[in-house]
């Protein structure tokens, strides 16, 4: 159906599949990157990356660590701008700078600042060939179809972190995992038409004053980027927090105006149905997203999306963050926003 406010961003980000073919397809070069900086003898990588291009370097470091079993942290390039010896301590010998635009002032600075470093070297990820920080990267890979006009970040970011997970996996030449990630774009596909009235749906349905995203491991960077999503496209207030620490303390702050969403994973599974079931005991209300609920969970009566693929989490997560794109867009309608312009927002971020 048309959509009549936020066109642009509308169709970009119901047509992410495009882009992760064009990720995936680009297998060779990203093969070739992998092969050369890993004969730098890597022990230890830092990610970085400004805004939703941070929560992608959050995501691709534990999938990173988990593929390779090589150390990898993620951090707003602005630290390592500010305290580089916190973060480049003796083995850390890669930087990998993430970035939509290949713009972003403190993601160039930062590159630009590491360069001069001999012990360390840089892998540049843009949608952006002609961008500065390709110029800057001394290794540079590129997820070119995730280019977009929405000035938030929809398949440029699950672009990024597909390429991201495509590098770790050709790291370690892992095919298994290769073929996993060559599922996702039908998995999409398959999905999308029927999760889209769903969500707008639920958003029409229900009301909500605060917006709680939870998720471990490499779910937690979709948690991040779910919350700037609402805050960008719907100016709501939104947290995000991993599963398990919003019981220290955020709980409290639970009612019948909440609306939790939670990425479970297969490990998390069984603790994060236990919150799930404090949670609504609170009066919150729960939005979930999984691979395969059980009839436990359905009786619970939340909303639950299915993802139904047979992978895991280390693989799935551009297609644990659609629903929730979805949803910042249709609560963005509601309130007659319209995201292609967004307050205050701008596609590139310099510093002034
Ligand atoms: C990413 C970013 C987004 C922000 C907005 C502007 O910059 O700052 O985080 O939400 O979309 O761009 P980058 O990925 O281009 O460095």
């Amino acid at each position: 159906m048309e959509k009549k406010l936020g066109k642009k961003s509308y169709k970009e980000m119901m047509n992410q599949d495009q882009a992760w073919n064009g990720v995936l397809a680009d297998n060779k070069d990203y093969r070739r990157v992998a092969n050369k900086i890993r004969e730098e003898n890597i022990k230890n990588v830092i990610f970085i990356g400004c805004g939703s291009s941070y929560y992608i370097s959050l995501s691709a470091a534990a999938v990173f660590s988990g593929l390779t079993g090589i150390a990898g942290r993620a951090v707003p390039a602005s630290e390592l701008i500010f305290f580089p010896d916190s973060y480049l301590t003796e083995d850390s010998n890669l930087v990998v700078a993430i970035s939509r635009s290949g713009e972003s002032t403190e993601v160039v600075k930062a590159v630009t600042e590491v360069n001069k470093r001999s012990d360390v070297c840089t892998l540049a990820i843009s949608c952006y060939e002609d961008s500065k920080l390709v110029q800057e990267g001394q290794h540079v890979l590129l997820a070119s179809q995730g280019k977009e006009e929405s000035v938030v970040m929809t398949r440029s970011f699950t672009s990024l972190l597909l390429g991201m997970q495509l590098f770790s996996a050709l790291w370690v030449d892992n095919g298994e995992y290769i073929n996993k990630l060559e599922r996702l774009p039908g998995l999409f596909r398959n999905r999308i038409d029927k999760w889209e009235p769903k969500v707008e749906r639920a958003v029409e349905k229900n009301s909500f004053e605060k917006y709680q995203f939870l998720g471990q491991g490499n779910l937690y960077g979709i948690a991040n980027e779910a919350m700037l999503k609402m805050k960008e496209m719907a100016l709501v207030p939104s947290e995000d927090f991993h599963s398990l620490e919003f019981r220290h303390g955020p709980k409290s702050t639970v009612d019948n105006n909440s609306l939790i969403t939670m990425y479970m994973g297969q490990d998390t599974y069984k603790m994060e149905k236990r919150l799930v079931k404090e949670i609504i005991n609170y009066g919150g209300r729960m939005l979930i997203i999984c691979e395969q609920a059980d009839e436990e969970l359905k009786k619970m009566d939340q909303q639950i999306f299915e993802l139904k693929s047979g992978l895991d989490q280390f693989v799935l997560a551009p297609l644990y963050l659609v629903v929730s794109q979805l949803y910042a867009y249709f609560t963005a309608i509601k309130k007659d926003i319209n995201v292609d312009n967004p307050r205050n927002l701008t596609q590139v971020v310099e510093i002034i």
